[in-house]
């Protein structure tokens, strides 16, 4: 099973690559490193077997923290109406998001950080996210709230950006994204960069 020890730190290169797509259908590799991935967040969030292996609780994870440099997410968030959303998904791709923007209030943390970095960082209030389920499987998602902030902040990893990449030097708190980011992505043109 992955711990905390398979988890690559910040500075380490891979975390600042642009992940490769993975092949589809997907291999039994692939597979297996996406199953590695929900089954760590799945103990990470069971406090008992998180305690046994010092686990940090977590929503989502990117295949580059693992230093796999392959577009491959796994998230496991609960929704506004306290549904679980637990998937994993092979060349996730924004295709559409809201101009209205959100942040969480305490801020993000990432598995990859071994520190608290203060500050707001602004995200797209409503995603729509298509890429390949586990079976091979087609999948669109819709997604707001809690949800689409993990799948952007994961969805970062793929593309080497960290969630402090996003916050604003000289005024942390802002809240808005920078209006050259605003126009370029409401063309829906392409990866988050
Ligand atoms: N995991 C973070 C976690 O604590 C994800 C996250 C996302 C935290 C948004 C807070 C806000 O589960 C990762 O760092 N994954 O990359
Ligand atoms: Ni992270």
């Amino acid at each position: 099973m992955l711990t905390m020890e398979d988890v690559i730190k910040e500075g380490h290169p891979t975390l600042r690559k642009v992940a490769e797509e993975v092949e589809l259908p997907p291999s039994e590799e692939d597979q297996e490193t996406l199953r590695r991935m929900m089954d760590f967040l799945l103990h990470s969030q069971d406090p008992e077997i998180a305690e046994k292996f010092g686990l940090r609780p977590g929503v989502g994870i990117a295949a580059p923290q693992i230093n796999v440099s392959k577009q491959i997410i796994a998230v496991r968030v609960e929704d506004h109406n306290e549904d679980l959303l637990n998937i994993g998904i092979f060349n996730p791709k924004i295709i559409s998001h809201s101009v209205e923007t959100t942040f969480l209030e305490t801020g993000e943390g990432c598995l990859s950080v071994d520190r608290e970095v203060p500050g707001i960082v602004p995200r797209y209030a409503r995603i729509k996210v298509e890429g390949t389920d586990m079976e091979g499987k087609k999948v669109q998602l819709k997604l707001k709230g809690l949800p689409a902030i993990v799948f952007q902040h994961e969805i970062d990893h793929l593309n080497g950006i960290m969630f402090y990449d996003r916050i604003e030097e000289n005024d942390p708190l802002k809240k808005e994204l920078p209006p050259k980011e605003i126009i370029k992505r409401s063309e829906f043109d392409g990866p988050l960069a």
